[in-house]
């Protein structure tokens, strides 16, 4: 369980998928990711694949919610009360320095939206198969206000004169996540030996009393896709 007034927390979530779950899912992201990546919508689409995220087209795909599907409800109930999922899930490939997230709270992120989330906290789950050894996230630790935002390169937001002292790194294992608040400041970072070739998921989720009215969302705790005036679908498209 999660206490949903915090908003400046880490937590590495160990366990949290079924590996051979994950695994069959990224090999649907290896499987259909050239074909899809090639299918650019618009400008905005563009731009996401220059920095390693997906085309909406990429997105749009109900396998990338088994991991949840698979999940325990024991497992589900570490991110209580945060159960609705944004839709549709974030993608990555991250290949190249153009491709590190500079460091940034996701409530920079979210101002950037036409609608905004009150609060909300992402649930990041690498796909490699040794995501220890592979690009990661860099957290500052402590209590932290929400800072000015401003665009770096591709990247719509970033903090200006970052200058962090207290630094923390996770060994991830297969399966792991990193679960962390809306205002913890992070970044991403090359694996130890330097390289940069690391798929992953960005959940974001929210407790059902913060969520939007007329979007969708995936509910951990049924494996619906829901909004708040009731409705419910298998997918949303
Ligand atoms: O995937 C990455 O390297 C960065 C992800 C990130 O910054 C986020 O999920 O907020």
């Amino acid at each position: 369980m999660l206490s949903p007034e915090s908003r400046c927390f880490v937590r590495h979530e160990q366990g949290l998928f079924d590996p051979g779950v994950l695994a069959a899912v990224r090999a649907c992201f290896v499987t259909e990711e050239t074909r899809r990546q090639a299918r650019v919508a618009d400008a905005t689409d563009a731009r996401r694949v220059e920095i390693g995220a997906a085309t909406v087209d990429f997105r749009m795909d109900a396998r990338w919610y088994d991991p949840w599907r698979h999940a325990t409800p024991e497992r589900i109930a570490r991110l209580w009360p945060f159960t609705w999922l944004l839709f549709p899930v974030q993608l990555r490939h991250i290949t190249a320095v153009s491709h590190l997230v500079p460091w940034h709270q996701d409530a920079g992120y979210a101002r950037l939206m036409p609608r905004r989330h009150a609060r909300l906290i992402t649930c990041f789950v690498p796909l490699e198969p040794s995501p220890g050894a592979c690009a990661s996230l860099e957290f500052a630790e402590g209590d932290h206000d929400e800072y000015p935002h401003q665009p770096d390169g591709l990247h719509g937001a970033a903090l200006a004169a970052p200058g962090f002292d207290r630094l923390r790194r996770f060994t991830l294992a297969f399966g792991d996540a990193l679960v962390f608040g809306d205002l913890t400041p992070h970044r991403t970072i090359a694996a130890p030996d330097g390289r940069i070739d690391r798929r992953s998921f960005e959940y974001r989720l929210v407790t059902p009393a913060d969520a939007l009215p007329d979007k969708d969302y995936f509910n951990l705790e049924d494996g619906w896709f829901v909004r708040t005036d009731g409705s419910r679908r298998e997918f949303p498209l």
